[in-house]
């Protein structure tokens, strides 16, 4: 199955996401919350923790709730990441900022409401209670002081510094990569993949992730020359080290190739494993950052 196929037997996703604010009390709370769940977000590790299921051929209904908590938890760090104290964003995917539309107090409570809720989710889903433990404690890791908020932490504490290319594979591995790393550990919790099928799962998003990181560093660079071709945008001004500026455009496309033909042979790996896995649905992932 590819993935144009496989979101049309999901499109009732869309409409559980939405309904799952109806509970929250406060009206000004839920309306932020709704605003930033809802404005265009692609929706790619939710997509890929069902994806996941998909591929084993589980039955993907059952991951509904933990996608949705994963997608509360990225929704969360990209409400924070443009607060004033980060990287004071005005817009972002082409909308005012949570806190620009509403306030910075609101969007503080936003992000940790989403925060809370996403464990909520999972303690309340209907998943065999080893396995929420399971989901619940990797969450936290993969969003945690060594996950997200720590690779959070290293790219604020690189900002103005040069660092090495492992110090910034390190940071992105785990601001953009645990997250993406979740999706697929929950999608194989889910399904009961044994050991084996876990590792190169873990394997495919880890390169996915990194890949993910590349592709967006390299968008930015290419939407932000100025007319004397000189590179402007947030990244240049902060004189954050991304992959372009520490490899050039060609080196980090050189990166962006190998991270992708890394995740390729681990799904080669898998389907020898896995003999029934739906390898297009993982691989069209891939797609995304060619
Ligand atoms: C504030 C604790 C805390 C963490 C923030 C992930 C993150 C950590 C900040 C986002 C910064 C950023 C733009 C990183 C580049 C890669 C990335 C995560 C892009 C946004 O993810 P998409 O493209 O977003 O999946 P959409 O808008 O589709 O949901």
């Amino acid at each position: 199955m590819n993935i144009h196929t496989f979101k049309t037997t999901i499109t009732d996703f869309e409409q559980y996401l939405e309904n799952s604010l109806t509970t929250i009390n406060d009206i000004r709370l839920k309306e932020a919350m709704h605003y930033s769940l809802t404005n265009g977000g692609k929706r790619v590790r939710p997509m890929l923790l069902l994806a996941t299921i998909q591929a084993l051929g589980k039955d993907v209904s059952k991951g509904y709730p933990i996608a949705l908590a994963l997608e509360y938890i990225h929704t969360y760090s990209l409400i924070h990441d443009d607060l004033p104290a980060m990287d004071n964003d005005d817009y972002r995917r082409g909308k005012l900022t949570n806190h620009k539309q509403f306030d910075e107090a609101t969007a503080i409570l936003a992000g940790d409401a989403f925060n809370t809720k996403a464990f909520e989710l999972i303690c309340q889903s209907d998943v065999p209670d080893i396995q929420k433990v399971l989901l619940v404690s990797q969450l936290a890791i993969c969003a945690g002081p060594n996950g997200m908020i720590g690779g959070q932490m290293g790219d604020i504490q690189a900002e103005n510094q040069h660092v090495s290319l492992d110090t910034l594979k390190s940071i992105h591995a785990r601001k953009t990569g645990d997250l993406i790393r979740y999706a697929t550990f929950a999608g194989a919790v889910l399904s009961n993949a044994c050991e084996k099928v876990q590792v190169l799962l873990e394997a495919f998003s880890r390169s996915f992730g990194l890949a993910f990181q590349i592709h967006n560093d390299l968008k930015d660079v290419e939407c932000s020359f100025d007319i004397e071709g000189k590179i402007q945008g947030k990244d240049a001004i902060l004189q954050k080290s991304t992959y372009t500026s520490l490899l050039g455009i060609s080196g980090a496309r050189e990166s962006l190739f190998q991270e992708i033909s890394r995740a390729e042979k681990a799904i080669d790996n898998l389907k020898k494993v896995y003999p029934t896995l739906d390898s297009e649905l993982l691989l069209d992932f891939l797609n995304y950052v060619k």
